[in-house]
């Protein structure tokens, strides 16, 4: 069996380098100082069940043919059954890890903008999620340009750069018979681009950050069970310079998701009525 390829990641200094980093496609590494609000920075456990204990989070992340399958509970009741397990010190079970997988809406729910500076400024709306726990490394792409944050614990993505999303696959999700061992015997022999298509695998400690550009294929997978990551997915701007590459992809069936007209009248809708009528897969534009 071939052995993958792992590139060298490389790391930016600055937010203009982000911008470019999108525009060329490109996978790369920052401080998370460089983007990331403090108010992001600074949450751990205690802050989200102290200030945020009602907030909504989806545990249970499950796709069956293609949709979202929610558990909903309060981050406060999330978070003070995932330190129990934790404190238990065993190995979860996979569907104790799909159970403290949990995502929350944060621009909802928190804060409406988590990045600050030139990237903030050069797209129309950022749409954030806090991911708890024990994210369990699903294979997937985002039509969006993105950037995720590690906040506590530590996290490991691979990343497949954008220029070989086709050689991937077409859809969102790539089904894997092992998705915490991306790169078993299992795997590779029934998906050949494992072997063949380069990656970049990035240990993500707090204050870390890596920029995902769209289509860019990832597999986020915690390696401590206290993870807290934020991720922001970026709306290009309707005037203006837009800054996918031009390996950038659409979501499935709804190439309209990008355009910002639907956008502004997603956040319209969501004013009016707390509903937001635009999803890109199952995040909310708003
Ligand atoms: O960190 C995670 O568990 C998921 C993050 C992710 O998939 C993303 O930012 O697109």
């Amino acid at each position: 069996m071939r052995e993958h390829i792992t590139l060298e990641t490389p790391h930016l200094s600055d937010s203009y380098e982000v911008l470019e980093a999108f525009q060329a496609g490109q996978v790369a590494c920052i401080k998370a100082s460089e983007l990331l609000i403090d108010d992001v920075r600074a949450l751990n456990f205690d802050t989200l069940k102290n200030q945020h204990r009602d907030v909504p989070i989806s545990g249970h992340t499950k796709f069956e043919d293609g949709v979202f399958k929610p558990t909903l509970s309060s981050t406060e009741t999330f978070i003070n059954k995932l330190e129990k397990f934790i404190s238990l010190n065993r190995l979860p079970t996979a569907s104790q890890r799909a159970y403290f997988y949990g995502v929350v809406n944060a621009r909802r729910y928190f804060f409406k903008n988590v990045i600050y500076g030139p990237v903030a400024d050069m797209h129309a709306t950022q749409a954030s999620y806090l991911w708890l726990g024990m994210s369990s490394g699903g294979l997937h792409y985002d039509a969006l340009d993105n950037v995720l944050f590690q906040i506590q614990g530590v996290k490991q993505i691979t990343v497949f750069p954008p220029q070989y999303a086709d050689q991937i696959s077409q859809k969102h999700y790539v089904a894997l018979d092992n998705e915490l061992d991306l790169f078993s015997v299992e795997n590779k022999t029934k998906h050949p681009f494992l072997s063949e298509v380069p990656s970049y695998t990035i240990e993500l400690h707090p204050g870390d950050a890596v920029v995902i550009p769209s289509a860019a294929y990832h597999s986020p997978k915690s390696l401590t069970f206290d993870s807290i990551s934020v991720n922001s997915f970026l709306n290009p701007k309707a005037f203006g310079k837009n800054f996918r590459s031009r390996f950038a992809r659409d979501e499935e069936n709804t190439s309209w998701v990008n355009s910002n007209y639907h956008a502004i009248a997603s956040r319209a809708e969501f004013l009016r009525t707390g509903v937001p009528s635009l999803k890109t897969g199952h995040y909310e534009i708003i």
